[in-house]
């Protein structure tokens, strides 16, 4: 059994994913997955590890329990290095994840790479690479905190844009770049990605895409998968505060 989310975008997605994460503490151990932007933003800062030091935690618990648990790097965590591997308690997966459920091939990526923004492409590599990663370590924290704050305007600035132009129904799908999508379907059956911030599967370039969808303080969205090779879409809402941990998973 596989559990798949992302997109938490934390502190946005709690206290729902730390329901969330409680529900599955409560299951028999399986596998997580989570496929990136677990973090609104990550700076591999000692800061930024105790800021997150609750959700870190739940994760060494699951692992304590017998669970697997794999991070994916997604966009907002672009700068991510050592402190995260620490605070995570393992290295964190970049850029993909591929792993056989039953009979079924399933290949995890978190979505950013799969959308055509040539500009945004050589921004992440050239932040990936190592004379970023090692100009980095010598940075004092207010200058990431300044590059963060760019790369989120950024970001922000494009959903305006994109907000602004009429919405079809087809309008998540056009982000997406079929060249992307098949090249990062080869070799599987099934890719679940996130990134898009919706939930749905369908089947795009001829490869079956399953987006995982994303979180919010009272509501989740995230990908069940089972031993016989099915996956499947699942939400709940996390409002009632006094339901138990596993109820609320349900
Ligand atoms: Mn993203």
């Amino acid at each position: 059994m596989v559990y798949i989310a992302g997109d938490v975008h934390l502190p946005g997605g709690d206290p729902a994913f730390s329901r969330f994460l409680d529900g599955l503490l409560a299951r028999g151990p399986a596998r997580l997955v989570i496929l990136g932007d677990l973090f609104d933003y990550w700076l591999d800062t000692p800061h930024s590890r105790a800021r997150y030091a609750d959700c870190f935690a739940r994760l060494a618990r699951l692992r304590e329990a017998g669970w697997r648990v794999d991070l994916l790097v997604g966009n907002r965590e672009m700068t991510a290095g050592r402190m995260l591997d620490a605070g995570f308690g393992d290295r964190a997966v970049w850029p993909m994840l591929t792993f056989q459920l039953g009979p079924r091939r399933v290949r995890v990526v978190h979505g950013d790479r799969l959308c055509d923004d040539p500009g945004y492409h050589f921004l992440f590599a050239f932040m990936r690479s190592f004379w970023f990663r090692t100009m980095r370590a010598c940075h004092p924290g207010w200058i990431q905190e300044g590059v963060a704050r760019m790369i989120r305007w950024r970001s922000r600035t494009k959903q305006l844009q994109r907000r602004r132009q009429p919405r079809s129904r087809g309008a998540s799908e056009d982000m997406l770049f079929s060249p992307r999508v098949r090249a990062v379907g080869r070799g599987v059956d099934t890719v679940v990605a996130g990134h898009i911030h919706e939930s749905w599967r369908r089947r795009i370039a001829g490869v079956d895409l399953i987006l995982a969808g994303d979180w919010s303080y009272d509501r989740g969205h995230w990908v069940e998968g089972y031993a016989d090779g099915r996956l499947e879409l699942r939400r709940s809402s996390f409002s009632t505060p006094l339901a138990s941990a596993a109820e609320a998973v349900d």
